[in-house]
């Protein structure tokens, strides 16, 4: 693992660090809107004082920290892999390029002793899985390490129901930022309950020091909504969305495939729009995410 050097020294120090995954850039968005977002985003954490860390697999190596060409390339290189859990050991002794999900950035990140993990909306239990049985590795990983999560829920493609109940099963405390409902990615508000609303980052940190000090393993999920202003309603999306998922079905797309198709199909069928709040959301996600590590390390 190469930890970059200004990772390392703030994690010496005892100052805030942030990581971020490379899916999202890799998988997640097109380019060149995927670079200069995940660039955007490392420039937001400096700015709030708080030392950026995007995280990804070159050459089979795994880096805590990319330099602004490694994300680029990440960005438009051809083949790279998306690199769950599971992939993680074939991905590195294969000397590959792999794009971390949410759940082998956890892995890495706590590894590397990074506490708080930015993204968009985390993978989750699919629709249908009753069927495929396509529940996302993240849930999991949630529920083993050390890592806090802030996103904008689940994404809005998924059984947002039914990963909520496997959040529980996993033993992961979901909280939200000044909405009392789960955040729906695109949506403001997917109608479903949180565990509990705060409305300081503080008091995140909080929660979040107290499951490490009861000894309690796996991370806090904070559920933050996308800005107001950049939010699509429900009536406008949803159809798209069911429209995207029926392609996907005829199209026999499945397994580690779905999720970028899925969010490809409604970027274009939205006309950007929805890529638009993707990234808005993530900047709104990355800026709450920067003060609760400030928090948690003057805690
Ligand atoms: N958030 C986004 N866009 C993304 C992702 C998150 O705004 O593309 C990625 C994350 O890496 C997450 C993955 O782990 O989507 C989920 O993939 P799957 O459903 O195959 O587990
Ligand atoms: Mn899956």
């Amino acid at each position: 693992m190469r930890i970059n050097e200004r990772v390392q020294k703030a994690l010496e120090e005892g100052r805030p660090v942030v990581a971020l995954e490379s899916t999202i850039i890799s998988h997640g968005m097109p380019y060149p809107r995927n670079v200069e977002t995940a660039l955007r985003v490392e420039q937001e954490i400096l700015k709030a004082e708080v030392v950026p860390a995007t995280i990804g697999i070159i050459e089979g190596e795994i880096v805590v920290g990319m330099s602004e060409e490694e994300i680029e390339q990440f960005g438009k290189r051809k083949g790279i892999e998306k690199v769950s859990y599971r992939d993680l050991p074939i991905v590195t002794a294969m000397k590959k390029w792999g794009a971390t999900t949410v759940s082998a950035t956890m892995v890495v990140a706590e590894k590397a002793g990074i506490e708080v993990f930015v993204t968009g909306g985390i993978g989750g239990v699919h629709r249908g899985a009753e069927h495929t049985f396509d529940i996302s590795r993240d849930l999991k990983e949630l529920g083993e390490r050390n890592v806090s999560v802030v996103c904008a829920g689940a994404k809005a493609i998924l059984d947002v129901p039914k990963t909520l109940e496997v959040l529980e099963t996993e033993g992961v405390s979901v909280l939200s930022y000044k909405s009392p409902g789960f955040a729906n990615f695109y949506c403001y508000d997917s109608g479903l309950r949180v565990d509990h609303v705060f409305n300081d980052p503080k008091e995140a940190a909080l929660i979040i020091k107290k499951k490490r000090n009861l000894g309690l393993k796996g991370g806090v999920l904070i559920s933050n909504p996308p800005p107001e202003e950049c939010a699509l309603e429900h009536d406008y999306i949803d159809s798209i969305i069911d429209q995207a998922l029926e392609e996907a079905d005829k199209a026999g797309v499945s397994g580690k495939d779905s999720t970028p198709f899925l969010l490809a199909r409604v970027a274009e069928l939205t006309k950007g729009k929805s890529l638009d709040t993707n990234i808005e959301l993530v900047l709104n996600n990355v800026r709450l995410g920067a003060k609760i590590a400030k928090e948690l390390t003057a805690l």
